[in-house]
Parts: structure tokens; sequence; C-alpha cells
């Protein structure tokens, strides 16, 4: 009698036992239902075994797998109202007999596009990353093949604190440790996709669309024969789902030393419709999502083989994405905190510019 199925399903409820963190469950999940993890290998042992064993082998080892897919979704729930109850917990104390009223409190505008992006990536697969707002300037430069005294630099001047970190200055700090953190599954045959919201702090000079505190929301997929059209792919979808309607977008090449090729991607202004003003500095376009093929040394600093594997980035500027899905003329209105002006887009009255 084949009794893998049954040592595997032993092993799995051990291994169960140390998963703490809703983290840990994609790792749990790729190392038994991947494409190289347990439940497959299992499956290929499948050969070796007579016609007549085959059959009913094959039954335990789909039976094994149902239980481990289950059981990861049951933990999956579990975790995610742990850590909601643990969120709660750790909140300040609240009036609960304060009378509720759905009227009161309405989202950010960045908050819903960003959940609008997040659940259109998500269909196509990709990981929701989280990323500290404090990094050092390794990960924020060095590591993108940015090094000290790069002119690069200039264009991102930021704030620096006394115990050498620094505001991270754009979403691609995150890049050299999300591609760490999923090398390893790389290798074991499960391509990379993950996209990783943030807000970014620079010293700019502020306008009608440059603030000096923005969001962004970084994306990367990394596997064997990555090209430009997944790239252009990927942002056409995009921008559909979120525009609902053909937007007009122009790419050119454009200069970032983590990406080779590099591109800028721009939307024709949604404000004036092309014609130039102030929220598009009059130029009728709208730098929104630099983007590119990762760079062979950002790779190679991450621990991946370029020569195996090849990848694109792209850096969606969310506050912008969100002017031009809401009709929002100047940036400024983002951090105003003017009620009047943020909280019409929850409400049910609101029609999205045409
Ligand atoms: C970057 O930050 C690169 N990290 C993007 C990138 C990622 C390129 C991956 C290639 C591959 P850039 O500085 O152009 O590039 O900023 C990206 C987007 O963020 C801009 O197109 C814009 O939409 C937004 N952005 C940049 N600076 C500001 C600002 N001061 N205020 C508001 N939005 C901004």
């Amino acid at each position: 009698m084949f009794e893998k199925p049954d040592e595997l399903r032993e092993i799995f409820q051990k291994r169960l036992e140390t998963i703490a963190a809703l983290s840990d469950i994609e790792e749990l999940r790729i190392e038994y239902l991947g494409k190289k993890g347990y439940v497959s290998s299992l499956m290929q042992e499948l050969r070796s075994l007579s016609p007549e064993d085959k059959k009913a082998a094959g039954q335990r080892i789909n039976e094994v797998k149902q239980f481990i897919e289950g059981t990861i979704a049951d933990k999956l729930v579990e975790l995610k109202a742990k850590e909601e109850q643990k969120l709660i917990d750790s909140a300040e104390s609240y009036d609960e007999s304060m009378p509720f009223s759905a009227d009161i409190g309405s989202y950010h505008p960045i908050t819903l596009v960003r959940r609008e992006v997040e659940d259109i990536f998500t269909s196509m697969g990709f990981t929701v990353e989280d990323y500290s707002e404090i990094t050092d300037d390794y990960n924020c430069f060095e590591a993108l093949n940015i090094p000290p005294h790069h002119p690069a630099r200039d264009m991102q001047d930021t704030y620096y604190l006394s115990s050498d970190q620094l505001l991270k200055t754009h979403t691609s700090a995150a890049q050299n440790t999300i591609l760490r953190k999923y090398k390893d599954s790389l290798e074991n045959g499960n391509p990379i996709r993950a996209i990783f919201p943030g807000r970014c702090f620079r010293n700019e000079k502020i306008d009608a669309c440059h603030e000096n505190t923005f969001f962004q929301m970084e994306g990367i997929m990394v596997d064997k024969d990555i090209s430009i059209s997944n790239l252009i792919y990927f942002m056409k979808t995009m921008l559909s789902e979120v525009f609902q309607k053909d937007v007009t977008v122009r790419l050119r090449p454009g200069f970032f030393p983590f990406v080779e090729p590099g591109f800028e991607l721009d939307i024709q202004c949604l404000i004036c419709g092309g014609e130039g003003c102030s929220s598009c500095k009059d130029s009728g376009w709208l730098e929104l999502c630099p983007c590119g093929m990762i760079h062979p040394n950002v790779l190679t600093a991450a621990g991946i083989d370029p020569e195996k594997y090849t990848g694109f980035a792209f850096g969606l500027g969310m506050t912008r994405l969100a002017m031009m899905r809401y009709g929002i003329k100047d940036i400024r209105v983002f951090n105003s905190g003017d009620l009047k002006a943020l909280s019409q887009f929850t409400d049910k009255s609101f029609v999205r510019p045409e």
C-alpha cells in the first residue's frame, strides 16, 4: 500500500502548527501546493506504481490535496480574524455607547483608488506587500544600482534621520526586500508577482501636481522570459479597469538606473482633455507610471541570476492616478484635511467625470 499521502498529511499538520502569522501562509501554500510542492512531487511518484495501485493512490493524494487546500483556507480566515482582533485590542478605548451614524466618515480618495488597483492586480495573481516608510540608503538607492554621488539622487532629495535612516523617496526602495523574500520560491518555479503601495517623501517644490508627501504603487514581475510585452499588457489592463474607458497614453524612453530599458508612461490629462492646464503643467500630459525591465544589477543584488530570469517593474504615481480618476485639479487637496473636498468621493451621488 502507498503510505506517502498519509505521511504527507501528518507532516503538513505538524508544519501547520508553526504558522503563526498571516504572512507565512503564502510560503506554506507554495511549499505544499506549488508547482514544485510536495503534492505535485507525490503525483509524479504515481508513475512508478502498477496500474492497479495507481488509481487508489491517486485518489488518496487528491484527498490529501483537498485537505491541505481546505486547511490552508481555514487557517487564513483564523489568522485574519486574530490579526484584526489584535488591532482592535491595541486601539485606544472608545465610547461604545456613542450613537452610530452611517453618514459620518468616508474613505480618503487615495484609499479608494489604492483598493481598486489592489483588486485589479490581485485578480491577476499579484500579492500585496507592506514596506515601511523609513528605510536606509542601501535599499532606497544602492540596491537599485544608484551608487553614492550618482546624479539620479539629485531628483530624490529626502528627509534624513539622525540614525542614518531616511524617509523613502519611492516605493522602489522595497524592491530588494521583496525580491529576496520570494527568490527561493522563484527557484521552485513560482513567478514573483507583487505590488507594494506606500507613502513617499521628497524635498519637493510644491505645485498643483507635486507634493512632498505622496503615494506610489510599485509592481514587479520576475520569471523566465518576461518581456516588455508582459509589462505593456499589465499596464493597459490596469488603466482600462481603473478608468472603465479608453484613456490615451504614450510610452517614451525614460532613464532610471534600476531598469534597462526604461520608459515613462504618461496619461493624457483628463482634467483638460489634453489642452493644457495647471494640473498637467500646461503640457496636456501627466507622468503617471515610469516602468521598465529590471536591471541585471538589481536582480544580482537580490541574489537572483539575471542570466536565468528577467522581470519588469513599474512605479505608479497613485496620488496622480487619484487626481485623474476623480477629476481633482490640485494635488494639495489630498493632504489638506479639507473634509468638504475629501468626503464627496464616497457620496453615492458622486459621478465619475467623463
Ligand atoms: C520613481 O519614483 C521610480 N521609482 C519609478 C520606477 C519604478 C521606474 C520602477 C521604473 C521602474 P518618478 O520619480 O518619476 O520615478 O516617480 C514615479 C511617479 O510618481 C511619477 O510618474 C509621478 O506620477 C509620481 N510622483 C513623483 N514625484 C511626485 C510628487 N512630488 N508628487 C506627486 N507625485 C509624484
